[in-house]
């Protein structure tokens, strides 16, 4: 079975009409989309996704960011493709995130308590596993 990875597109992604071209990108690069839902996620479901990032003083607003709105939820497959997308998303903040990203060409930094930076993409094997059970 190739390698899957759970992405998501953040709220803001989804207010500034950025499905479309997100997908395209996943799909453009190669990748396969197997799965995919939208739904505005609970608190529940993003502490236990976001547990790592507890205590943080970005967590809250995370958080709240985070469940302001509807969320697409996508399982990815294809070689490499954990890395391969965390590549294209780009580096967390969105100012620094080289052109040619996702969040480098199309997210900007809004001043906020939490960076907006329109997707997630899991960052391992074991994140992969972890967060494509907690979402589909
Ligand atoms: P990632 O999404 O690139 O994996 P993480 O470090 O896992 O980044 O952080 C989860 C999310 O929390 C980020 O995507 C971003 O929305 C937010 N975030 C992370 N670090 C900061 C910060 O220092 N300030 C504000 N928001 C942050
Ligand atoms: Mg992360």
């Amino acid at each position: 079975m190739a390698e899957q990875t759970l992405i998501l597109i953040k709220p803001d992604g989804v207010k500034r009409r950025l499905t479309g071209e997100i997908l395209r990108r996943i799909e453009a690069k190669g990748y396969q989309i197997l799965d995919l839902r939208m739904f505005t996620p609970g608190r529940e479901l993003l502490a236990q996704h976001y547990a790592e990032h507890e205590g943080k003083p970005f967590f809250e607003p995370l958080l709240e960011f985070m469940s302001s709105g509807s969320v697409v939820v996508v399982r990815a497959a294809g070689e490499g493709v954990i890395e391969g997308f965390r590549n294209i998303a780009g580096v967390s903040n969105p100012t620094e995130a080289a052109a040619g990203t996702i969040r480098g060409d199309l997210g900007r930094d809004w001043g906020v308590k939490v960076q907006q930076n329109l997707v997630h993409g899991s960052d391992s094997a074991v994140a992969a596993e972890r967060e494509l059970a907690l979402w589909f």
